[in-house]
């Protein structure tokens, strides 16, 4: 079977993409490699070093004899993406390649654009060249949790019953996105749903929850095929985010109050969640969401529970509470329906602390990479300008105890000086 993976050098694109491959399936890697950029415009970096795509693609085959076919391009442009897809003839696309981060989208009217542009019309012109090349193809599109935002009742997956003034129907769940990101994805949703009610595509749309993770099996073969990760204040996610800042004695950033609920999965789920949706394609016309989380935690918990494995391994880690550079409720109801990728087959890795020591281990073996004038947020949701990146500091030199102050939003946050490690103990590469 012939899949095409779009965004096929990010966090998730990449690794899909080697365990599709692993899996025996022929697959295509699309990208445009816009994130490296955004990267240089932030003046933010991948925790982990990472190896252009080329790169990757020829250690693969040497590793594994197994072949990727690499289309570099951008899906706004029709041509491009068009010939990919008449070319390649795929029989399911696996969609990851967007802008997928709430605080860029946030920076300033700009960035806000950008991404609507990037992710909208990119998915559109993939929809229209579905259609005109390749209509029985099954498209894997990656949405997101946060286009339902925190109703005060029960998520469902994609579809509510409704009973209003005695007549009942199956609507599409009322979307409450928190950032014009999650907006981008709300739009998506529509016009993808619209295209399956009238040209009879077949979608499936998967609202996943924020990823955690840099192990698969794929990825743990050869350094040179690692992942990204990322950490800093616009691009990290939040567990991601907090293991660094333990392993870096910085305190943990919980935003406000911290009873954000939000849905978690490992990124091996999100890998097998993929090919479960693509072994059981949708029928024809259909248009269909999957809830793709496996468990939800406040982000208070789960600072606790960061707390409380690096205390394990002897790091002292506090939790602050800086105001919440966002607006989002801090503290609501959550309970959501994720029934059916379970029903598919899924068996989830749940957030162990034995997952969690050796997320922090990994995170500690690059800590000297860490970039710490990139931790804390900047991105003000209720400012309509706000600064582009992070400015570079040359590393200050303190005296041993010295306190520095770290943080913008009024907090208590501080850093302390520390011995700096001998050099023969520094990994380098
Ligand atoms: P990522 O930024 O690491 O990867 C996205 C890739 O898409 C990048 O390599 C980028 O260069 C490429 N891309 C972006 N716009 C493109 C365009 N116009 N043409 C061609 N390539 C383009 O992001 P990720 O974390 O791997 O997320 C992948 C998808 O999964 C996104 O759609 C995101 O919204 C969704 N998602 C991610 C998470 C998470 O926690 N990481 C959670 C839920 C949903
Ligand atoms: N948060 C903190 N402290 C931090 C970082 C985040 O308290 O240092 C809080 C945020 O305020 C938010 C929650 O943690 O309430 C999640 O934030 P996040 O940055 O981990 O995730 P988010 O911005 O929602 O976006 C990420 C991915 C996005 C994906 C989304 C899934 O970047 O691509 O769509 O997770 S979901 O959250 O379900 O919408």
């Amino acid at each position: 079977m012939k899949i095409l993976v779009i965004g096929a050098d990010g966090y998730l694109g990449w690794p899909q993409t080697m365990y599709l491959s692993n899996k025996g399936y022929e697959v295509g890697a699309v990208d445009n490699f816009s994130r490296r950029m955004w990267d240089l415009e932030c003046g933010t970096e991948s925790l982990i070093p990472i190896h252009s795509l080329h790169e990757r693609i020829n250690a693969w085959k040497e590793l594994t004899g197994k072949t990727i076919e690499m289309f570099i391009g951008d899906i706004t442009d029709y041509n491009f993406i068009a010939n990919v897809i008449k070319n390649f003839s795929p029989e399911a696309i696996v969609h990851y390649g967007e802008q997928r981060c709430a605080p860029y989208s946030m920076i300033d009217r700009k960035h806000a654009v950008f991404t609507q542009v990037n992710n909208i019309v990119g998915t559109l012109n993939l929809l229209y060249a579905i259609k005109e090349f390749c209509p029985h193809c099954h498209l894997v599109k990656l949405g997101t949790m946060g286009e339902y935002g925190t109703p005060n009742i029960d998520i469902e997956e994609g579809f509510i019953e409704i009973v209003h003034n005695g007549r009942k129907d199956r609507l599409p769940y009322p979307m409450q996105p928190g950032s014009f990101y999650h907006l981008s994805k709300v739009h998506d949703s529509q016009n993808i749903m619209f295209v399956c009610k009238v040209w009879g595509l077949r979608a499936t749309d998967l609202h996943q929850g924020v990823v955690y993770g840099v192990e698969t099996d794929e990825t743990q073969i050869d350094e040179r095929l690692a992942t990204r990760f990322d950490y800093d204040g616009i691009w990290g996610t939040v567990l991601n985010r907090f293991c660094v800042q333990a392993a870096i004695g910085h305190p943990l950033t919980v935003y406000g109050k911290g009873g954000q609920t939000r849905g978690f999965i490992n990124i091996r789920d999100t890998m097998r969640c993929i090919e479960l949706a693509i072994l059981n394609p949708p029928k024809e016309g259909e248009y269909r969401v999957f809830n793709q989380i496996t468990e939800w935690f406040t982000i208070f918990e789960l600072a606790q529970l960061v707390q409380k494995v690096a205390k394990k391994k002897d790091l002292n880690v506090k939790i602050s509470q800086p105001p919440n550079p966002r607006v989002e409720a801090e503290e609501h109801y959550y309970n959501v329906k994720h029934t059916k990728l379970l029903d598919l087959g899924l068996k989830p890795h749940y957030l162990s602390n034995v997952l969690l020591e050796s997320l922090l281990d990994i995170v500690q073996r690059y800590s000297y990479r860490v970039k710490e004038e990139t931790i804390l947020p900047y991105v003000n949701w209720r400012s309509l300008q706000n600064p582009v990146g992070y400015i570079a500091k040359a590393p200050k030199i303190g005296k041993i105890g010295e306190k520095e102050s770290l943080l913008g939003f009024g907090g208590e946050v501080t850093k302390t000086f520390k011995e700096m490690p001998s050099l023969s103990n520094t990994p380098r590469r």
